[in-house]
């Protein structure tokens, strides 16, 4: 068995968010862990599908979103939670609805200029030609977070590198 965990990963669109949360998934589901995985670009086609990129929209989708996480949570579940969750009062608000020493907020840094060359989805592109408004680190901001449980860095390291470090967290909290 295991206990329930809440794994928040904040980041720029592009860092690395969710390759490192599948990862993770696929390792922690091998090791007979019941997992669940939300990503900010499913939840956006469903649950959130009227939600837009304002900050309040924003705010209310991480709202949401840290809401399933809960339900998850106290199904015993380990929640992998994928969405660039800009703001701080955001964070530290799904923060407040669950245990400490079971809660981590994962910071995916990423250098801006890398997230933008790596533009997977032709986004960074539209957004710097003014196609679309609103967007993180070009035309929206991102508040960085002060104490997260743990600091990644895609840029500089490997992913088998992240998911060690996650793992050893994950055993100092005892979580498995
Ligand atoms: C940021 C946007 C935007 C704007 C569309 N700003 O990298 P992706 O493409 O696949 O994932 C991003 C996703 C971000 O949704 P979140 O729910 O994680 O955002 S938030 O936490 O801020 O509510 C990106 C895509 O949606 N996308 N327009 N304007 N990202």
């Amino acid at each position: 068995g295991h206990k329930s965990a809440v794994l928040w990963f904040t980041g720029l669109s592009g860092s690395g968010k969710t390759t490192i949360a599948r990862r993770l998934e696929k390792l922690l589901f091998e090791r007979g862990c019941q997992t669940m995985l939300l990503d900010g670009d499913h939840l956006r086609h469903g649950l959130c599908g009227d939600l837009g990129f304002s900050d309040e929209d924003r705010s209310e989708n991480i709202r949401r979103a840290g809401e399933v996480a809960r339900l998850f949570f106290e199904s015993g579940h380990i929640v992998l939670c994928t969405f660039i969750s800009p703001f701080k009062k955001d964070r530290e608000a799904v923060r407040a609805l669950l245990p400490a020493g079971q809660f981590f907020e994962i910071a995916v840094e990423c250098d801006l200029e890398v997230c933008k060359r790596r533009d997977p989805h032709g986004l960074y592109q539209k957004a710097i030609k003014g196609e679309i408004a609103e967007f993180t680190g070009i035309s929206s901001p991102y508040e960085a977070p002060e104490h997260p449980e743990l600091r990644v860095e895609t840029d500089l390291q490997s992913v088998d590198d992240i998911l060690e470090q996650l793992l050893t967290v994950l055993h100092q909290q005892t979580i498995f």
